[in-house]
């Protein structure tokens, strides 16, 4: 099992970055194939060994293993081109939930959800009872992710970390202090690796390095990674009762309220609502419900009672109205995963639309068991005499 490393390794606090260092996009679709190594490694590099030199005396590691580490890390331009910013200009009506709802919530995901579902049940009812989770997060989770393990990524993490950590497109607002935050990753990472005894090289995941089932970053892997099926090790990708926990586990550990509905829906007083306001503090829950009826959106589904701070979400459509959500600590707690409200919401609904699709088949399942089909004659034509 991995072992928390000390907090330092983790240079970035969570709540400044996606705690598992999705970009904003989820992955592209990758062929399931490694990635060429497109240029000189990070072994003749002298800013990389330097680094290398620095964590092998901060973490008593040894140098000689890490030198070589870099050795075998190779520069991704693809990595690079995924994290340059886009030349071109935004259109103001480009975003829109419907259609990044249709990526995620479709027949072929939502089947792949039910099997998954019926698969793990045992781990899914598990992981709620000792973490507070429901499946219907999980199954959310795993499914936006990497479709129930379709599609885990195609990057050697070594090569994508050392690219991100080193060379971080400059032409990002941000470069310094992402570079920084990949340093960070990559230490954690062949950290693990070497107290662990396992060849880094071997590790495949998306272009950010994000790893198996759930996609976890190296430092979330650190933190949250349970060894949920008892084997002594955590392994997100072969072990779905693993990656099970380890969602769990970092739900419980970024706020998760047991119980505590995601979200409600919203209407607003014909008076007007005063939006400016409302949308200021974004997904942050802020507003009580009646300080949310104050400023005229109404809280819909039981959302009056709710104990605790909310929400209002704001969800694009293109050139069409928007959507609108409330959203409880639970829904911020979906984008502790991945810092965007469109991510939370179809995360929400694809486990909705999965239990449904339960729901559904064990009501099948139950039927033809009160209903059974007319039962075939106890000899069939073919060997009758
Ligand atoms: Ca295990």
């Amino acid at each position: 099992m991995n072992r928390l490393l000390p907090a330092a390794l983790v240079c970035i606090a969570v709540s400044t970055l996606p705690a598992c260092a999705h970009s904003p996009k989820p992955n592209p679709p990758t062929k399931n194939r490694t990635q060429a190594p497109t240029s000189a490694n990070y072994g003749q590099r002298a800013d990389a060994l330097r680094w290398a030199d620095a964590l092998a005396q901060q973490q008593g590691m040894d140098a000689a293993w890490l030198r070589q580490q870099l050795t075998q890390a190779k520069q991704l331009e693809q990595v690079r081109r995924l994290m340059t910013p886009s030349t071109a200009p935004k259109k103001a009506t480009a975003r829109s939930w419907a259609s990044y709802r249709s990526r995620f919530i479709d027949p072929v995901r939502i089947r792949a959800g039910l099997r998954f579902w019926q698969e793990n049940a045992a781990a899914l009812e598990r992981a709620q009872q000792v973490y507070g989770v429901p499946p219907e997060i999980i199954v959310g989770i795993i499914g936006v992710e990497t479709i129930y393990g379709r599609n885990m990524g195609s990057f050697r993490v070594l090569d994508a970390l050392a690219t991100l950590a080193f060379d971080y497109p400059p032409s990002h607002p941000r470069a310094a202090e992402r570079a920084a935050y990949f340093q960070g990753e990559l230490a954690q990472f062949l950290t693990t690796a070497w107290r662990s005894q396992q060849d880094p090289t071997q590790t495949l995941g998306s272009y950010a390095g994000a790893m198996g089932l759930g996609q976890f970053m190296p430092s979330s892997l650190a933190r949250f990674g349970v060894d949920f099926d008892g084997d002594g090790k955590v392994d997100l990708y072969h072990s779905t009762t693993d990656a099970i926990g380890s969602v769990a586990n970092y739900f419980r550990g970024h706020g998760w309220v047991p119980n505590m509905p995601v979200q409600y829906g919203v209407t607003f007083k014909p008076e007007g609502a005063d939006m400016a306001t409302l949308l200021g503090p974004d997904i942050k829950p802020t507003f009580t419900a009646e300080q949310m009826l104050q400023l005229g959106a109404v809280p819909l589904d039981g959302g009056m009672q709710h104990q605790g701070p909310l929400a209002l979400v704001e969800l694009l459509n293109g050139e069409a109205a928007p959507s609108y959500v409330i959203g409880t600590q639970n829904f911020y707690a979906i984008t502790r995963y991945n810092q965007s409200s469109y991510y939370a919401m179809a995360v929400y609904e694809l486990g909705q639309e999965v239990a449904a699709a339960l729901r559904d088949a064990q009501a099948a399942e139950a039927a033809t068991a009160v209903d059974p089909a007319p039962s075939a004659p106890a000899t069939s034509p073919r060997n009758a005499q």
